[in-house]
C-alpha cells in the first residue's frame, strides 16, 4: 500500500478558532476527515500530522523519506523562515506539495516569500481547506495506483 504524508505545522490546531475570517471555521479533524475521505477508497495509507515544533517535522519528512509516496505539507509560519524544513524536503525524491490555506501572497509581505517553495513541485494557496484536497488529487495523479 502507497503512504502519503500529510503534515501541518505551527498553530494549524487551532484551526477553526484562529482568526477564522482568514483561516475558515473548519478544524483540523475536518481537514483529516476529508483528506482521509479523498485517499483511503483509492486504497492509499494516510498519515496526518500536525505539530508546533518544527523539529518534528523535520523528523516526520525524515520518516516519510523511506516510507512513502508523496508528501502534502503546510509548513504554516515556517513557510517563511525554515530552511532546515527546505533541507529536509530536499532530501526526498518523491512528490512535494506546499499548501496554504489563505493565499498568501494577499498578505503581509513577510508572507510573501517561501523556503518550502525552492522544493514544492506544485504550491496551492487561497483555496481554504479544500486546497490539501486538491494537492491530493495532483499526488494521486502522479504516483498512480495504490
Ligand atoms: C498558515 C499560517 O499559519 C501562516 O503562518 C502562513 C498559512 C499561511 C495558511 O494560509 O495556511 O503565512
Amino acid at each position: 500500500m502507497k503512504t502519503i504524508f500529510v503534515l501541518n505545522g505551527p498553530n494549524l490546531n487551532l484551526l477553526g478558532a484562529r482568526q477564522p475570517e482568514i483561516y475558515g471555521r473548519e478544524t483540523l479533524a475536518d481537514v483529516e476527515a476529508n483528506c482521509r475521505a479523498l485517499v483511503e477508497p483509492e486504497g492509499y495509507e494516510l498519515r496526518f500530522h500536525q505539530s508546533n515544533a518544527e523539529y518534528q517535522l523535520i523528523d516526520w519528512i525524515h520518516e516519510a523519506r523511506t516510507t512513502a509516496c508523496a508528501l502534502v505539507i503546510n509548513p504554516a509560519a515556517y513557510t517563511h523562515t525554515s530552511v532546515a524544513i527546505l533541507d529536509a524536503l530536499n532530501t526526498c525524491e518523491f512528490p512535494v506539495f506546499e499548501v496554504h490555506i489563505s493565499n498568501v501572497h494577499k498578505r503581509e509581505s513577510f508572507r510573501h516569500h517561501s523556503y518550502v517553495s525552492l522544493r514544492a513541485d506544485g504550491v496551492i494557496a487561497g483555496c481554504g481547506i479544500q486546497g490539501y484536497e486538491l494537492a491530493l488529487r495532483r499526488v494521486m495523479h502522479l504516483v498512480g495506483a495504490a
